[in-house]
């Protein structure tokens, strides 16, 4: 059984260019991902996609006291994952954000539709070890990529698939190495070895 499995964070229209809360070059991730799916797929490993998911109103929100323009609220076009992403037809979508208080920067704090949380869809998977690419590097990667350390698993983040927002210039950079001060390992496709 595969120990492995890919994390893609937020791959939604709204982080991509022209959407509302847009990370530069946001799109560039999507090729990469695809090939590293072809490869999980290909290997029968699992493949996880996660999302930000919310409500209209809710104080992540700048309108609502928060930090962020109004982006990936449920059910509008912006929180579609990037068209050209190829998700396989089982690909495991977990949703974050949900509250109206809530920021969820983790994808460790998001769920499937039916209530279980990313963590223990791993553990009763056997998962040991995630690959990680996906939006933003120094938020919801950085936040996802610190949650799986934290829980003992091991992490390889694929450099080329992975874009910040860069609020303060730097931010990623900074992000990135502090994931691998805690253990992740930044890594290319082609170094990542199944089975
Ligand atoms: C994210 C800012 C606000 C992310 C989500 O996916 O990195 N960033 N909400
Ligand atoms: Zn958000």
């Amino acid at each position: 059984m595969a120990d492995t499995a890919l994390l893609i964070v937020d791959v939604q229209n709204d982080f991509c260019p022209g959407g509302a809360l847009p990370v530069p070059e946001g799109d560039r991730v999507v090729p990469v991902l695809n090939r590293a799916i072809e490869r999980f797929a290909q290997s029968g490993a699992p493949i996880i996609a996660s999302r930000d998911w919310h409500p209209e109103k809710s104080t992540h929100f700048a309108t609502y006291g928060g930090q962020w323009p109004v982006h990936c609220v449920q059910n509008t076009p912006g929180a579609q994952f990037h068209p050209d992403l190829r998700l396989p037809a089982n690909t495991i979508v977990v949703s974050k954000g949900m509250g109206e208080h809530e920021d969820a920067y983790s994808a460790f704090d998001a769920r499937t539709d039916d209530g279980s949380s990313l963590e223990d869809l791993l553990r009763s998977q056997g998962i040991r070890r995630l690959v990680v690419g996906g939006l933003a590097t120094d938020y919801c990667v950085r936040a996802s990529v610190l949650s799986a350390l934290e829980q003992g698993f091991e992490v390889l983040v694929l450099r080329d698939a992975v874009r910040g927002v860069d609020v303060q210039p730097g931010d990623s950079e900074k992000a990135l190495t502090e994931m691998q001060s805690r253990g992740a390992k930044l890594v290319a496709l082609d170094e990542v070895s199944l089975n």
